[in-house]
């Protein structure tokens, strides 16, 4: 846990949180500001600040976040698909520096990305 993280607080209790899925390796909260009629942030209970660093010690808190996504899709009814997206970096538009994806979905996005 990384102080002053808000994605190290919030799993940890600290600030609340509308949780939708939690275990050993992973939390998901419903985001504050919804782009979509479900959207979910799924964080690994490990401090990693972003994608660009992920490497062989922590990647099984990635594979985590992805058997995770695919409960909580199914969970939310999410049966005809979703879209996940992870934002890293200044570039990338990443505004809370502790790995997240993004699951949203209840509504047909475009097939371009952006
Ligand atoms: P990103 O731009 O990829 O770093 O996304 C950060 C997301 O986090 C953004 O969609 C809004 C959400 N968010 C920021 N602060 C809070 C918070 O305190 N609670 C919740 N539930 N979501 C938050």
């Amino acid at each position: 846990m990384l102080n002053d993280c808000l994605f190290c607080a919030i799993p940890a209790g600290e600030i609340p949180s509308d949780k939708v899925y939690e275990d050993e390796y992973v939390f998901a909260f419903r985001d504050i500001n919804p782009q979509a009629p479900v959207h979910i942030l799924v964080v690994p209970k490990v401090h990693i600040s972003c994608a660009q660093e992920i490497d062989e010690n922590n990647s099984i808190y990635v594979a985590k976040c992805f058997e995770a996504i695919a409960k909580i899709a199914k969970a939310e009814g999410l049966d005809n698909g979703y879209r996940i997206v992870n934002n890293c970096g200044a570039d990338g538009g990443q505004s809370v520096m502790h790995l997240h994806f993004h699951l949203i979905g209840g509504k047909k996005f475009p097939e371009t990305i952006i």
